[in-house]
Protein backbone atom coordinates (compact mmCIF):
# COMPACT_ATOMS: atom_id res chain seq x y z
CA UNK A 1 0.00 0.00 0.00
CA UNK A 2 0.86 3.30 -0.30
CA UNK A 3 2.69 2.36 -4.12
CA UNK A 4 1.03 4.08 -6.84
CA UNK A 5 -1.22 1.81 -8.29
CA UNK A 6 -0.62 0.46 -12.27
CA UNK A 7 -4.38 1.15 -14.08
CA UNK A 8 -4.83 -0.74 -17.50
CA UNK A 9 -2.47 0.69 -19.68
CA UNK A 10 0.35 0.12 -17.52
CA UNK A 11 0.87 4.03 -16.41
CA UNK A 12 1.10 4.82 -12.70
CA UNK A 13 -2.32 6.69 -11.10
CA UNK A 14 -2.32 8.93 -8.36
CA UNK A 15 -0.07 11.71 -10.56
CA UNK A 16 -1.33 14.46 -12.34
CA UNK A 17 -2.01 13.41 -15.83
CA UNK A 18 0.34 14.73 -19.31
CA UNK A 19 -2.37 14.59 -22.05
CA UNK A 20 -0.11 14.42 -24.99
CA UNK A 21 -1.38 15.65 -28.14
CA UNK A 22 0.87 14.69 -31.48
CA UNK A 23 0.64 15.97 -34.76
CA UNK A 24 2.26 13.38 -37.53
CA UNK A 25 2.67 9.64 -37.43
CA UNK A 26 5.35 8.68 -40.02
CA UNK A 27 8.92 7.83 -38.94
CA UNK A 28 9.04 10.67 -36.12
CA UNK A 29 5.79 10.05 -35.02
CA UNK A 30 6.15 6.71 -34.24
CA UNK A 31 9.26 6.99 -32.57
CA UNK A 32 7.76 9.64 -30.65
CA UNK A 33 4.97 7.62 -29.50
CA UNK A 34 7.23 4.99 -28.54
CA UNK A 35 8.98 7.36 -26.11
CA UNK A 36 5.40 9.19 -24.46
CA UNK A 37 4.29 5.10 -24.36
CA UNK A 38 7.60 3.47 -22.20
CA UNK A 39 8.64 6.93 -20.67
CA UNK A 40 6.02 6.39 -17.03
CA UNK A 41 6.66 2.82 -17.41
CA UNK A 42 10.10 2.66 -17.12
CA UNK A 43 11.29 5.94 -14.97
CA UNK A 44 9.69 7.19 -12.16
CA UNK A 45 7.85 10.66 -13.65
CA UNK A 46 5.98 13.46 -11.36
CA UNK A 47 3.92 13.30 -13.78
CA UNK A 48 1.86 10.41 -16.22
CA UNK A 49 2.08 11.03 -19.88
CA UNK A 50 -0.90 10.14 -21.48
CA UNK A 51 -1.30 9.25 -25.44
CA UNK A 52 -4.28 11.59 -25.68
CA UNK A 53 -4.80 12.30 -29.34
CA UNK A 54 -2.74 12.09 -32.85
CA UNK A 55 -3.36 13.82 -35.89
CA UNK A 56 -2.93 13.38 -39.85
CA UNK A 57 -4.76 14.46 -42.94
CA UNK A 58 -5.37 10.69 -44.02
CA UNK A 59 -8.47 9.75 -41.22
CA UNK A 60 -8.09 6.36 -42.41
CA UNK A 61 -4.41 6.42 -42.04
CA UNK A 62 -4.43 8.39 -38.67
CA UNK A 63 -6.69 5.87 -37.28
CA UNK A 64 -4.51 2.80 -38.29
CA UNK A 65 -1.40 4.57 -36.62
CA UNK A 66 -3.79 5.36 -33.68
CA UNK A 67 -4.00 1.45 -32.97
CA UNK A 68 -0.95 0.79 -33.60
CA UNK A 69 1.00 3.09 -31.43
CA UNK A 70 -1.82 3.85 -28.70
CA UNK A 71 -3.60 7.09 -29.46
CA UNK A 72 -6.76 7.33 -27.48
CA UNK A 73 -8.23 9.32 -29.93
CA UNK A 74 -7.82 11.12 -33.49
CA UNK A 75 -8.12 14.55 -35.58
CA UNK A 76 -7.28 14.83 -39.04
CA UNK A 77 -7.03 18.96 -38.88
CA UNK A 78 -4.41 20.28 -36.60
CA UNK A 79 -5.93 23.67 -35.50
CA UNK A 80 -8.90 20.81 -33.65
CA UNK A 81 -5.74 19.53 -31.78
CA UNK A 82 -4.27 22.63 -30.15
CA UNK A 83 -7.38 23.78 -28.71
CA UNK A 84 -8.33 20.91 -27.35
CA UNK A 85 -9.25 20.95 -23.39
CA UNK A 86 -7.94 17.18 -22.92
CA UNK A 87 -4.59 18.33 -24.10
CA UNK A 88 -1.23 19.74 -22.18
CA UNK A 89 1.20 19.51 -24.39
CA UNK A 90 1.45 19.50 -28.31
CA UNK A 91 4.55 17.33 -29.91
CA UNK A 92 4.82 18.18 -33.50
CA UNK A 93 6.70 15.10 -35.67
CA UNK A 94 5.29 17.04 -39.24
CA UNK A 95 7.91 18.73 -42.09
CA UNK A 96 9.82 21.51 -41.25
CA UNK A 97 7.04 23.77 -43.08
CA UNK A 98 4.70 23.19 -40.41
CA UNK A 99 6.92 23.49 -37.32
CA UNK A 100 6.19 27.73 -36.59
CA UNK A 101 2.51 27.47 -37.54
CA UNK A 102 1.65 24.50 -35.47
CA UNK A 103 4.15 25.63 -32.23
CA UNK A 104 3.14 29.10 -32.33
CA UNK A 105 -0.71 27.72 -32.13
CA UNK A 106 0.01 25.36 -29.69
CA UNK A 107 1.85 27.87 -27.54
CA UNK A 108 -1.17 30.42 -27.96
CA UNK A 109 -3.59 27.76 -26.76
CA UNK A 110 -1.59 27.60 -23.27
CA UNK A 111 0.11 24.19 -24.08
CA UNK A 112 3.61 22.75 -23.88
CA UNK A 113 5.16 21.94 -27.25
CA UNK A 114 8.10 19.28 -28.39
CA UNK A 115 9.06 20.16 -31.81
CA UNK A 116 11.34 17.74 -33.99
CA UNK A 117 14.60 18.97 -35.39
CA UNK A 118 15.24 21.46 -37.23
CA UNK A 119 13.42 23.82 -34.73
CA UNK A 120 12.35 25.45 -38.40
CA UNK A 121 13.21 25.98 -42.07
CA UNK A 122 14.67 29.26 -41.53
CA UNK A 123 16.07 31.30 -39.01
CA UNK A 124 13.59 33.75 -39.08
CA UNK A 125 10.54 31.46 -38.08
CA UNK A 126 13.07 30.01 -35.74
CA UNK A 127 13.29 33.70 -33.73
CA UNK A 128 9.61 34.05 -33.96
CA UNK A 129 9.14 30.74 -32.38
CA UNK A 130 11.79 31.51 -29.31
CA UNK A 131 10.31 34.42 -29.09
CA UNK A 132 6.54 32.81 -28.31
CA UNK A 133 8.46 30.25 -26.15
CA UNK A 134 9.80 33.01 -23.72
CA UNK A 135 6.21 34.96 -23.10
CA UNK A 136 4.90 31.32 -22.54
CA UNK A 137 7.53 30.50 -20.47
CA UNK A 138 6.30 33.49 -18.15
CA UNK A 139 2.98 31.38 -18.21
CA UNK A 140 4.49 28.48 -17.11
CA UNK A 141 4.48 26.75 -20.34
CA UNK A 142 7.63 24.52 -22.18
CA UNK A 143 8.95 24.37 -25.30
CA UNK A 144 11.68 21.69 -26.39
CA UNK A 145 13.24 20.61 -29.76
CA UNK A 146 13.94 17.09 -30.81
CA UNK A 147 17.63 16.12 -30.66
CA UNK A 148 17.18 12.89 -29.38
CA UNK A 149 21.07 12.05 -30.12
CA UNK A 150 21.74 13.98 -26.71
CA UNK A 151 19.57 11.03 -25.12
CA UNK A 152 21.84 8.54 -25.98
CA UNK A 153 23.77 7.67 -22.25
CA UNK A 154 26.86 7.26 -24.31
CA UNK A 155 26.37 10.75 -25.88
CA UNK A 156 25.42 11.80 -22.44
CA UNK A 157 28.42 10.24 -20.69
CA UNK A 158 30.56 12.13 -22.94
CA UNK A 159 29.41 15.00 -22.25
CA UNK A 160 30.14 14.38 -17.95
CA UNK A 161 33.49 13.14 -18.89
CA UNK A 162 34.17 16.58 -21.13
CA UNK A 163 32.92 18.33 -18.56
CA UNK A 164 34.47 17.01 -15.92
CA UNK A 165 38.02 17.94 -17.66
CA UNK A 166 39.00 14.15 -18.60
CA UNK A 167 39.90 15.45 -22.32
CA UNK A 168 41.96 18.91 -20.46
CA UNK A 169 41.20 21.68 -23.45
CA UNK A 170 39.97 20.38 -26.63
CA UNK A 171 41.93 20.68 -29.86
CA UNK A 172 40.01 18.61 -32.31
CA UNK A 173 35.83 17.87 -32.77
CA UNK A 174 35.27 15.45 -35.63
CA UNK A 175 32.05 14.44 -36.78
CA UNK A 176 30.01 12.95 -39.59
CA UNK A 177 26.93 11.51 -40.40
CA UNK A 178 26.71 9.32 -43.17
CA UNK A 179 23.38 8.09 -44.66
CA UNK A 180 22.90 6.14 -47.86
CA UNK A 181 19.48 5.93 -49.22
CA UNK A 182 19.92 8.47 -51.73
CA UNK A 183 22.32 6.62 -53.71
CA UNK A 184 20.30 5.30 -56.15
CA UNK A 185 19.26 7.97 -58.40
CA UNK A 186 15.59 6.48 -59.14
CA UNK A 187 15.07 6.81 -55.72
CA UNK A 188 11.49 9.32 -55.49
CA UNK A 189 11.18 13.13 -54.90
CA UNK A 190 10.02 13.44 -51.63
CA UNK A 191 9.52 15.66 -49.14
CA UNK A 192 12.90 15.24 -47.91
CA UNK A 193 14.03 16.88 -51.44
CA UNK A 194 11.77 19.93 -51.65
CA UNK A 195 12.93 22.92 -50.26
CA UNK A 196 9.76 24.23 -49.59
CA UNK A 197 8.86 21.80 -47.25
CA UNK A 198 12.10 20.58 -46.04
CA UNK A 199 14.32 23.75 -45.78
CA UNK A 200 17.77 21.96 -46.97
CA UNK A 201 18.91 18.58 -47.25
CA UNK A 202 21.23 16.63 -45.42
CA UNK A 203 22.43 19.62 -44.04
CA UNK A 204 19.14 20.41 -42.19
CA UNK A 205 18.10 16.91 -41.64
CA UNK A 206 21.93 15.24 -40.64
CA UNK A 207 23.69 18.48 -40.14
CA UNK A 208 21.86 19.80 -38.01
CA UNK A 209 22.26 16.71 -35.38
CA UNK A 210 25.68 16.47 -35.39
CA UNK A 211 26.25 20.49 -34.95
CA UNK A 212 23.51 19.93 -32.20
CA UNK A 213 25.11 16.65 -30.56
CA UNK A 214 29.18 18.98 -30.80
CA UNK A 215 28.16 21.38 -28.98
CA UNK A 216 26.75 19.82 -26.31
CA UNK A 217 29.28 17.92 -25.47
CA UNK A 218 32.14 20.71 -25.85
CA UNK A 219 29.71 22.96 -24.30
CA UNK A 220 30.27 25.83 -26.55
CA UNK A 221 28.81 27.72 -29.44
CA UNK A 222 30.40 27.28 -32.81
CA UNK A 223 32.04 30.72 -33.50
CA UNK A 224 32.15 30.50 -37.75
CA UNK A 225 32.10 28.08 -40.69
CA UNK A 226 33.90 27.21 -44.40
CA UNK A 227 31.61 25.19 -46.30
CA UNK A 228 30.71 22.62 -49.36
CA UNK A 229 27.62 21.52 -50.35
CA UNK A 230 26.34 19.77 -53.33
CA UNK A 231 23.78 18.28 -55.26
CA UNK A 232 24.43 15.35 -56.92
CA UNK A 233 21.40 14.10 -58.67
CA UNK A 234 19.63 17.66 -59.27
CA UNK A 235 16.13 15.90 -61.07
CA UNK A 236 14.20 12.41 -59.78
CA UNK A 237 11.32 10.63 -60.88
CA UNK A 238 7.72 11.75 -58.43
CA UNK A 239 6.68 9.90 -56.13
CA UNK A 240 3.50 7.88 -55.70
CA UNK A 241 1.01 7.94 -53.11
CA UNK A 242 2.33 8.08 -49.22
CA UNK A 243 6.15 7.94 -48.47
CA UNK A 244 6.94 5.75 -45.29
CA UNK A 245 10.14 6.20 -43.30
CA UNK A 246 12.91 6.80 -46.09
CA UNK A 247 11.22 4.73 -48.38
CA UNK A 248 8.73 5.49 -51.30
CA UNK A 249 7.35 4.55 -54.81
CA UNK A 250 7.93 6.31 -57.55
CA UNK A 251 5.68 7.25 -60.65
CA UNK A 252 6.29 8.65 -64.21
CA UNK A 253 7.37 12.02 -64.12
CA UNK A 254 10.27 13.66 -63.11
CA UNK A 255 10.95 17.16 -60.49
CA UNK A 256 13.67 19.03 -59.33
CA UNK A 257 15.39 18.68 -56.38
CA UNK A 258 16.17 21.54 -54.25
CA UNK A 259 18.46 20.55 -51.38
CA UNK A 260 21.63 19.64 -50.54
CA UNK A 261 22.41 16.22 -50.71
CA UNK A 262 25.42 16.24 -48.89
CA UNK A 263 27.18 19.49 -46.87
CA UNK A 264 30.56 19.38 -45.60
CA UNK A 265 32.01 21.77 -43.18
CA UNK A 266 34.70 23.43 -40.95
CA UNK A 267 34.28 25.48 -38.00
CA UNK A 268 36.18 27.05 -35.15
CA UNK A 269 34.91 27.12 -31.52
CA UNK A 270 35.24 29.97 -29.20
CA UNK A 271 38.30 28.26 -27.04
CA UNK A 272 39.95 27.08 -29.80
CA UNK A 273 39.09 24.08 -30.82
CA UNK A 274 38.88 22.90 -34.59
CA UNK A 275 35.94 20.92 -35.69
CA UNK A 276 34.97 19.29 -39.16
CA UNK A 277 31.32 18.09 -40.06
CA UNK A 278 30.53 15.94 -42.47
CA UNK A 279 26.53 15.20 -43.52
CA UNK A 280 25.45 13.10 -46.37
CA UNK A 281 22.95 10.44 -47.62
CA UNK A 282 25.44 9.10 -50.59
CA UNK A 283 28.01 7.38 -48.46
CA UNK A 284 27.34 3.73 -49.96
CA UNK A 285 26.67 1.35 -47.10
CA UNK A 286 26.60 3.51 -44.25
CA UNK A 287 22.93 3.30 -43.31
CA UNK A 288 22.88 5.83 -39.86
CA UNK A 289 26.36 6.17 -39.17
CA UNK A 290 26.88 9.22 -36.67
CA UNK A 291 30.29 9.61 -35.32
CA UNK A 292 32.07 11.98 -33.40
CA UNK A 293 35.54 12.23 -31.89
CA UNK A 294 37.08 14.33 -29.29
CA UNK A 295 40.54 15.23 -29.15
CA UNK A 296 41.87 16.79 -26.30
CA UNK A 297 45.29 17.79 -24.36
CA UNK A 298 44.76 14.90 -21.74
CA UNK A 299 42.64 12.58 -23.96
CA UNK A 300 40.49 11.66 -26.36
CA UNK A 301 36.50 10.41 -26.85
CA UNK A 302 34.81 8.72 -29.85
CA UNK A 303 31.45 7.37 -30.24
CA UNK A 304 29.12 5.74 -32.97
CA UNK A 305 25.54 5.37 -32.94
CA UNK A 306 25.92 2.08 -35.02
CA UNK A 307 27.57 0.91 -31.40
CA UNK A 308 25.72 3.06 -29.50
CA UNK A 309 26.05 0.85 -26.50
CA UNK A 310 29.86 1.78 -26.11
CA UNK A 311 32.58 5.18 -25.59
CA UNK A 312 35.79 4.93 -26.69
CA UNK A 313 38.05 6.30 -24.40
CA UNK A 314 41.76 7.24 -24.45
CA UNK A 315 43.53 8.25 -21.29
CA UNK A 316 46.45 10.31 -22.15
CA UNK A 317 47.40 10.60 -18.49
CA UNK A 318 48.28 7.01 -18.39
CA UNK A 319 51.96 5.85 -19.03
CA UNK A 320 52.64 5.79 -22.42
CA UNK A 321 53.45 1.43 -22.51
CA UNK A 322 49.68 0.77 -21.23
CA UNK A 323 47.79 3.44 -22.83
CA UNK A 324 45.36 3.30 -25.59
CA UNK A 325 41.84 3.54 -26.80
CA UNK A 326 39.68 0.69 -24.42
CA UNK A 327 36.28 0.26 -24.88
CA UNK A 328 33.50 1.36 -21.80
CA UNK A 329 30.44 -0.51 -22.35
CA UNK A 330 27.67 2.35 -21.46
CA UNK A 331 25.38 0.01 -19.84
CA UNK A 332 26.07 0.35 -16.37
CA UNK A 333 23.30 1.98 -13.70
CA UNK A 334 25.49 5.10 -12.50
CA UNK A 335 25.60 5.57 -16.41
CA UNK A 336 23.24 8.31 -17.62
CA UNK A 337 19.97 7.04 -17.86
CA UNK A 338 20.86 3.31 -17.23
CA UNK A 339 19.52 3.00 -13.87
CA UNK A 340 15.85 2.41 -14.90
CA UNK A 341 17.09 -0.05 -17.31
CA UNK A 342 17.82 -3.48 -17.04
CA UNK A 343 21.24 -4.88 -15.42
CA UNK A 344 24.41 -4.33 -17.37
CA UNK A 345 25.66 -5.50 -20.66
CA UNK A 346 21.63 -5.40 -21.96
CA UNK A 347 22.04 -2.92 -24.24
CA UNK A 348 19.70 0.12 -24.76
CA UNK A 349 18.92 0.96 -29.12
CA UNK A 350 17.59 4.41 -31.43
CA UNK A 351 14.29 3.91 -29.89
CA UNK A 352 15.39 4.09 -26.32
CA UNK A 353 16.70 8.14 -27.02
CA UNK A 354 12.92 8.97 -27.49
CA UNK A 355 11.79 7.71 -24.32
CA UNK A 356 14.40 9.55 -22.37
CA UNK A 357 14.00 13.03 -24.07
CA UNK A 358 9.85 12.14 -23.45
CA UNK A 359 11.37 11.85 -19.25
CA UNK A 360 13.48 14.99 -19.81
CA UNK A 361 10.69 16.72 -21.13
CA UNK A 362 7.84 15.89 -18.03
CA UNK A 363 10.83 16.59 -15.61
CA UNK A 364 11.38 19.73 -16.68
CA UNK A 365 7.92 21.05 -17.19
CA UNK A 366 6.82 19.36 -13.39
CA UNK A 367 9.58 21.89 -12.61
CA UNK A 368 8.79 24.28 -14.50
CA UNK A 369 11.92 24.96 -15.80
CA UNK A 370 13.33 25.61 -19.71
CA UNK A 371 14.22 22.40 -20.83
CA UNK A 372 17.40 21.30 -22.74
CA UNK A 373 17.46 21.89 -25.87
CA UNK A 374 15.61 24.60 -25.71
CA UNK A 375 13.54 26.73 -28.42
CA UNK A 376 16.79 29.16 -27.73
CA UNK A 377 19.04 26.22 -28.56
CA UNK A 378 17.29 25.09 -31.79
CA UNK A 379 17.20 28.88 -33.43
CA UNK A 380 21.15 28.66 -32.46
CA UNK A 381 21.33 25.59 -34.44
CA UNK A 382 19.47 26.98 -37.17
CA UNK A 383 21.87 30.19 -37.81
CA UNK A 384 24.73 27.56 -37.86
CA UNK A 385 22.79 26.13 -40.93
CA UNK A 386 22.51 29.36 -42.34
CA UNK A 387 25.54 30.46 -41.99
CA UNK A 388 26.71 27.04 -43.60
CA UNK A 389 24.90 27.86 -46.87
CA UNK A 390 25.77 31.24 -46.68
CA UNK A 391 29.54 30.04 -46.79
CA UNK A 392 28.47 27.66 -49.45
CA UNK A 393 27.10 30.40 -51.46
CA UNK A 394 30.66 32.18 -51.42
CA UNK A 395 32.83 29.41 -52.33
CA UNK A 396 33.66 28.42 -48.71
CA UNK A 397 34.11 31.71 -47.43
CA UNK A 398 34.64 31.87 -43.82
CA UNK A 399 31.32 33.31 -42.15
CA UNK A 400 30.83 33.84 -38.56
CA UNK A 401 27.52 32.51 -36.81
CA UNK A 402 25.04 35.54 -36.09
CA UNK A 403 24.48 35.60 -32.68
C1 LIG B 1 16.49 10.63 -42.00
O1 LIG B 1 17.68 11.02 -42.54
C2 LIG B 1 16.49 10.51 -40.47
O2 LIG B 1 15.32 9.85 -40.17
C3 LIG B 1 16.47 11.84 -39.74
O3 LIG B 1 15.40 12.65 -40.15
C4 LIG B 1 16.41 11.59 -38.27
O4 LIG B 1 16.42 12.78 -37.54
C5 LIG B 1 17.61 10.72 -37.88
O5 LIG B 1 17.54 10.40 -36.53
C6 LIG B 1 17.65 9.46 -38.68
O6 LIG B 1 17.59 9.76 -40.05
Amino acid sequence: MGQPQAQSDGTEAGKPPLRVGMVGYAFMGAAHSQGWRTAGRVFDLPLNPVQAVICGRDATAVRAAADRHGWASTETDWRTLVERDDVDLVDICTPGDSHAEIALAALAAGKHVLCEKPLANTVEEATSMVRAAEEAHQRGQVAMVGFNYRRVPATALARRMVAEGRLGALRHVRVTYLQDWLVDPQFPLTWRLRKEQAGSGSLGDLGAHIIDLAQYLVGERLAGVSALTETFVRERPLPTGATSGLSAVSSAGTGQVTVDDAALFTARFPSGALASFEATRYATGRKNALRIELNGERGSLAFDLERLNELSFHDGTEPGAEAGFRRILVTEPDHPYLDAWWPPGHGLGYEHTFVHQARDLVHAIAEGRRPEPSFADGLQVQRVLAAVEESAEKNSVYTPIAV
